[in-house]
């Protein structure tokens, strides 16, 4: 049984050739990507072994993904087909109207993922695996996303797994405020919390996100992480905390950086690393993430990742 699972859905993700506004881009490459596969894949490459739940359409789509997960490794033995309900797409725009930035616009109401319930978790899964990885994302998805979220997080809790939850609100797919803090604050109990200080600020809004972090260690979270995009990273903890700066690269689609993010600093503290080098190594995944288009491909091996660094730190490197 894999060490590390995750469920959620993954899509298939169009991203334009070009920058700038859909209605007059002509050309998009496809990619498979979302959020939970991002990381699982991403911690596939740093050699755990993986394990992902799911459901996917009876299609073409479908096909890609379950292809791409199994090519890396990752077991794909509670990844289901469904034959009533399609693989869920995506379109993201980028630098426009925000240099930068990339906006994201869904198709996937009704896909087959939102369609994953209790029915489809194997209880001894989850319960044998050393790390559950959820975001905030698969709980807005529909009423049944939702419960299956809070089943495998309860299941994981009992049963001694440790749980890391990434906050990842993605404002198109709730209704507002109000809806986010009531579906995810009990998801904060969990080991390790990846956020941003704007997302804490929705979920806690009567405290400063600093503050706020501060509470949910005393509460029993053992790390409270703040990606904090270009500024690089703070990480709080019991008695201690590290902050490091982000590297300075070209953006070429932000878009995965942050489940990089997660993996790398997932895999570098269940390796043993300290603070700082667990958000150094996460840093760096992130960056090579944004300097190019998908999800998946530029996430890093170790290799990778002490070259990045390395050359960062004005270390000459040889590539031939
Ligand atoms: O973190 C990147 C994801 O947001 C992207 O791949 C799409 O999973 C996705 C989502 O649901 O927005």
């Amino acid at each position: 049984m894999p060490d590390v699972v995750s469920l959620g859905e993954i899509m298939i993700q169009l991203n334009p050739l070009q920058r700038g506004p859909l209605r007059f881009v002509k050309l998009f490459e496809k990619y498979v990507a979302g959020t939970e596969g991002n990381f699982i894949v991403g911690m596939a490459r740093l050699g755990f072994t993986t394990g992902f739940i799911t459901r996917v359409g009876n299609d073409e789509f479908g096909l890609s993904i379950v292809d791409t997960l199994r090519s890396e490794g990752v077991d794909v033995s509670y990844v289901k087909v469904d034959d009533k309900a399609p693989t869920g797409v995506y379109f993201i725009q980028r630098n426009y109207p925000i240099p930068g930035k990339t906006a994201v616009f869904y198709y996937r109401k009704g896909s087959a993922a939102s369609k994953l319930s209790r029915e489809d978790i194997d209880v001894d899964y989850i319960g044998n695996a050393k790390l559950l990885h959820l975001t905030g994302i698969t709980p807005a998805l529909s009423e049944s996303c939702r419960e299956t979220v809070y089943y495998v997080h309860d299941i994981a809790r009992s049963r001694g797994v440790e749980v890391s939850f990434d906050t990842n609100i993605r404002v198109k797919l709730w209704s507002g405020d109000e809806e986010i803090r009531q579906t995810l604050t009990r998801l904060l109990a969990s080991d390790y919390v990846f956020t941003s200080p704007e997302d804490l600020q929705v979920l806690i809004p009567n405290l400063a996100p600093i503050d706020a972090a501060s509470k949910m260690v005393e509460r029993g979270v053992k790390i409270v992480v703040f990606k904090l995009g270009g500024e690089g990273a703070l990480a709080i903890r019991r008695g201690g905390k590290a902050k490091k700066e982000a590297f300075k690269v070209p953006i070429e689609d932000e878009l995965g950086a942050g489940d990089a993010f997660d993996a790398a600093f997932m895999a570098s503290y269940l390796k043993g690393f300290s603070l700082e080098e667990c958000l150094e190594y996460a840093n760096a995944a992130g960056a090579l993430t944004v300097t190019m288009r998908g999800d998946l491909e530029p996430l890093p091996r170790w290799r990778d990742l002490e070259v990045f660094i390395d050359s960062q730190r004005g270390k000459k490197i040889r590539l031939r």
